[in-house]
Parts: C-alpha cells; sequence; structure tokens
C-alpha cells in the first residue's frame, strides 16, 4: 500500500507506564492501526534505538563491566541514548511527515530517575529539553498500573523466557511506587499531552481506549 505523505511534521506518540503494564504490547497494536490507514510509522524503544543507544541500553541494563553505575551517570547516559534518537531517527521522521511511536521516552527519565531515585524533578526535565530540544511528543499514553501485578505480568515473561530482572527493575517495590506516582504527577503537570488508561484491564479492553483518543486527537 501506498504511504500516506503528511503535509508538514508528522505526529510523535510515546508510550510510558510501569514494567508490565503493556507499553510494546499496545505500541505494536497501534502501529498496525495507523499502517492500515497508510501511515508511515517509524516505531523506537528507549534506551535504543540507534546503534549508540542500544550499545547504551546494553551498559544501562546488565553492566557486565563490574565498574557501577553512578545515579547521575546513569540520568546522562539516558540523555544521550535519548539525543541520539531524536537527532538520528525522530526529527527526521517527522520532517518527512512519518508518525513516530516511542516504547518510552523522556518522562521515563523524569519518573524513574527523578521521582525514583530522588533526583530534583525540575533538573530531570532540564536535562531532558536539553537532550530533546523540540521534540516533544504530541501525545503520551500513559498505561497505569500497579507495579504488584506488572511485575506478575513481567515474572511470567521471565520464566517463559527463562530470564532474569535487568538492574533497574531489581529496584525495591517503594521505587516502583514513586515512579507510578510519579508519572501521575507528570500527567497533572502536561494535562494536554497526557492521556492516563487504566492498563490493569485485558489487552482489547486497553486498546479500544488507546484507538478512541488518537481518533479524536488525530482524526485516525
Ligand atoms: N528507564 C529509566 O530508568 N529511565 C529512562 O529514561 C528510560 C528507561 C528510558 C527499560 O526496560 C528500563 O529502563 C525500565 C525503565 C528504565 N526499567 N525498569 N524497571 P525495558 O525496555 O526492558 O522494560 P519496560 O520498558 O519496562 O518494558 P516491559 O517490562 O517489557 O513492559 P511493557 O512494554 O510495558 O509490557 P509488554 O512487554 O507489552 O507486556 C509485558 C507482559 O505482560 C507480556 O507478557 C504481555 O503479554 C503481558 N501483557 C500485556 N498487556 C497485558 C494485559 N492488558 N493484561 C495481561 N497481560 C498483559
Amino acid at each position: 500500500m501506498n504511504k500516506k505523505i503528511i503535509e508538514g511534521r508528522g505526529k510523535f506518540i510515546s508510550f510510558e507506564g510501569p514494567e508490565g503494564s503493556g507499553k510494546t504490547t499496545q505500541a505494536r497494536r497501534l502501529i498496525t492501526r495507523l499502517e492500515e490507514n497508510g501511515l508511515e510509522v517509524v516505531y523506537t524503544r528507549e534506551p535504543g534505538g540507534t546503534p549508540t543507544g542500544e550499545a547504551i541500553r546494553e551498559i544501562l541494563q546488565h553492566d557486565k563491566t563490574g565498574d557501577e553505575i553512578s545515579p547521575k551517570a546513569e540520568v546522562l547516559l539516558f540523555a544521550a541514548s535519548r539525543a541520539q534518537l531524536v537527532s538520528h531517527v525522530i526529527l527526521p521522521a517527522l520532517e518527512r511527515g512519518a508518525w513516530v511511536v516511542c516504547d518510552r521516552f523522556a518522562d521515563s527519565t523524569t519518573a524513574y530517575q527523578g521521582y525514583g531515585r530522588g533526583f530534583e524533578v525540575e533538573q530531570m526535565i532540564a536535562i531532558n529539553q536539553f537532550a530533546i530540544g523540540n521534540a516533544v511528543p504530541d501525545k503520551t499514553i500513559l498505561l497505569d498500573l500497579d507495579p504488584n501485578n506488572g511485575f506478575k505480568r513481567v515474572a511470567q515473561r521471565l520464566l517463559k523466557n527463562s530470564d532474569t530482572l535487568d538492574r533497574i527493575e531489581s529496584e525495591a517495590r517503594s521505587f516502583h511506587e514513586r515512579v507510578r506516582n510519579g508519572y501521575i504527577e507528570l500527567a497533572g503537570k502536561w494535562p494536554e499531552r497526557f492521556r492516563i488508561i487504566d492498563a490493569s484491564r485485558d489487552e482489547d479492553t486497553v486498546f479500544e481506549d488507546i484507538r478512541r483518543i488518537v481518533r479524536d486527537e488525530f482524526g485516525i
């Protein structure tokens, strides 16, 4: 099918939320729907999405060097991965009129490193602004879920794949509670951009809400 070329800048949608809230699952479903409508869609994930970003992801998640990453270095590595993604993937796509669907973006740093680790939230927002410039999502879908529920889902997946929790997943429950509440605060700070969805329901019901949001906001 010929891809529709949109006049001007494309649309940018980010998915945010705690572990196991269904970001990847729902992002993929949305992409399928957008592509069925003839749109060119670029899917990216964070950290990662470029060769440099994927190398940073490996350092951040598995820290095989034994050189424990300092909390400040962690913030800046996420920001570095994001700056690369914006300049090499997101902006070029938006400028040619494609849609971008990003599985986590700048709000993850504010939620995890700000609310979770305890860095000043305004400082995280300033670092994000430096990294992303004007590449701000048009809509951010926040899949809200109790971390206990999210971990149950992730545990099932880990069992199936004989995998283990990564560095950040292994943080205490209280950390993940702060992250969840932090996301809700961010949604209150930017009500125009954020849409909160109850992600504890089944996949189809959650996707119905996402479809409705995209239809209401963008007419697709
Ligand atoms: N991080 C950070 O600290 N700072 C930053 O700036 C950034 C990230 C960008 C990235 O890990 C880690 O980095 C993350 C935050 C931190 N760490 N933690 N903790 P990741 O990318 O590997 O992990 P994730 O982003 O949290 O993704 P995830 O665990 O894969 O969750 P998800 O994408 O939200 O969910 P999913 O993969 O779609 O679904 C998870 C499972 O649940 C799967 O088996 C599904 O089939 C199932 N599922 C999905 N939806 C449902 C519903 N509705 N009901 C039941 N089961 C479902």
